[in-house]
């Protein structure tokens, strides 16, 4: 009321012309092609009925002609039915008919559901090395693979990705390789970030992958700057930034999809949604329906996708890629998927949630599982051919524990490649990067506060040698 009040006001006085119909000054062109009904046009000042308060009103006002009512009708707080969630595959792997998705051939088919696969195994992998305390922390994506693998098998190499941290099926499917991921979780010699960071912080140049940043959302307005840049190279690319549903409870998710919306930038905004920010479950983040209604609020298209379907991922992705770049705009899409493991190797899931719905989860909404269902019923996969990609993977663990405490992590898969052990065993072999490089790469000259932090870290540790590593040179 007090701003339609204001602007009723200001019809009488000088300020009004700079919002609504004036004889003899245009509108400023507050225009984009999204809204053409501001753009400046004669005026029909002479067209009394608009400000007749008896009949119907519209008042032209930036972003667009909006009609008045007599009518106090509060908004609701929610739809009266949740927005739908778009799928492709139903829960026994088979095609719902009347669907609309994009083809995918038997080959990126068999790579998306190997590449899922060998995701699972590496995370199970790296969670164990984690435990015997070979490497000091750990996120698995357990759970999430479908929207990791098929979303980047919807992109080109050329677009840009910005990660949360539970992405790296994505890295995988570009190509970093089994050896690199354990190198940077070993933070050797050979890690890109030259051991600086905790491990999965990965980041390559050459697959075009931003480097983690574990500050939840930061990456968010960074991949729009990217993608208006992408668009004033009129570069064929888009950005995709992927951020969890805890990244939406960060002020810089909202203020970089204004941003997106308001300078067209094309990005696609992947919302993990998978229903825990660590121990906060969304009804304590967020009361709207979701991830996805947020998208209307700042203009941006949306979508609610099935986050454990392989097939649905990869259609919305590719389609809101198209869209994205030919038509300069940001997408959202809300993937609503489950973290089946723990928040990371620091945490206890089953401390807040039961573990029912953990394992509901884990076998009734495998995404492996469903896919798998899908290539077989396609002829293109079988159980041989299941058991020869299993071939190459070795039992480690007894899968009939039952004991309470372990019942816990019973959702740990039992196999390990030996691809990824022997990358362990590597990367754990690799001399670590000398501990002087925490002060080098950022100043050109390092200001006199950095040296004299340096000096006396090195006094630090000759004075005190036995509480330093001894296998990371000075
Ligand atoms: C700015 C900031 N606040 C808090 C944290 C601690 N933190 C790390 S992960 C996390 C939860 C993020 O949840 P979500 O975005 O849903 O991702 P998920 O772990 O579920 O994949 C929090 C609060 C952080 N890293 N950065
Ligand atoms: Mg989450």
């Amino acid at each position: 009321m007090g701003f339609l009040g204001m602007i009723k006001i200001n019809q009488s006085c000088c300020s009004y012309s700079s919002f609504g119909p004036n004889l003899t000054n245009p509108l400023p062109n507050f225009s984009s092609r999204r809204f053409e009904s501001t753009k400046a046009e004669k005026l029909r000042s002479d067209s009394p009925r608009d400000f007749d308060v008896n009949s119907n009103q519209v008042l032209d006002f930036p972003g667009g002609k909006v009609k008045f009512s007599p009518e106090m009708r509060f908004i609701a707080e929610s739809p009266v039915e949740r927005v739908h969630c778009y799928r492709v595959l139903d829960d026994n792997g088979q095609i719902i008919s009347g669907s609309n998705y994009v083809q995918v051939d038997q080959e990126i088919a068999l790579k998306l559901y190997t590449n899922m696969v060998t995701l699972q195994v590496m995370d199970t992998i790296f969670y164990e090395a984690q435990r015997q305390g070979r490497i000091s922390f750990y996120v698995t994506s357990i759970g999430e693979e479908a929207l990791n693998v098929a979303s980047a098998a919807a992109l080109t190499m050329d677009d840009l990705i910005f990660p949360q941290y539970r992405e790296q099926g994505v890295l995988l499917w570009r190509g970093f390789t089994l050896q690199e991921f354990a190198n940077q979780c070993f933070g050797n010699k050979a890690d890109f970030g030259k051991g600086r960071q905790m491990p999965i912080h990965y980041g390559s140049h050459k697959h075009n992958y931003f480097t983690v940043s574990s500050t939840i959302a930061t990456q968010i307005p960074h991949a729009v700057g990217a993608a208006y840049s992408l668009k004033m190279d009129n570069k064929n690319a888009c950005v995709v930034t992927y951020f969890g549903d805890g990244g939406t409870s960060e002020g810089d998710f909202h203020a970089a999809l204004n941003f997106a919306a308001v300078r067209e930038a094309p990005v696609i905004f992947i919302c993990r949604n998978n229903g825990w920010a660590i121990s906060t479950p969304t009804s304590d983040q967020f009361r709207s329906d979701g991830v996805v209604v947020r998208g209307q609020g700042y203009g941006i298209r949306s979508i609610r996708v099935d986050g454990n379907d392989a097939l649905a991922m990869y259609s919305a992705v590719h389609a809101a890629r198209d869209m994205a770049i030919s038509e300069h705009r940001p997408i959202l899409i809300e993937a609503l998927t489950y973290r089946v493991g723990h928040h990371s190797t620091s945490d206890d899931s089953t401390k807040y949630r039961p573990v029912e719905e953990i394992e509901w989860w884990r076998l009734a909404r495998d995404p492996l599982t469903r896919f798998r269902k899908w290539i077989e019923s396609s002829g293109w996969w079988n159980g041989e051919h299941e058991s020869e990609l299993r071939n190459s993977v070795r039992k480690q663990m007894n899968p009939s524990r039952t004991t309470v405490n372990e019942r816990r992590d019973k959702w740990r898969k039992i196999y390990s490649l030996d691809e990824v052990l022997h990358a362990i065993q590597v990367a754990e072999k690799v001399e670590k990067p000398p501990v002087m490089n925490l002060f080098t790469d950022v100043y050109d000259v390092p200001p006199a506060n950095l040296r004299e932090q340096e000096q006396l870290l090195r006094e630090t540790i000759k004075r005190y040698p036995q509480d330093y590593p001894s296998d990371v040179p000075v």
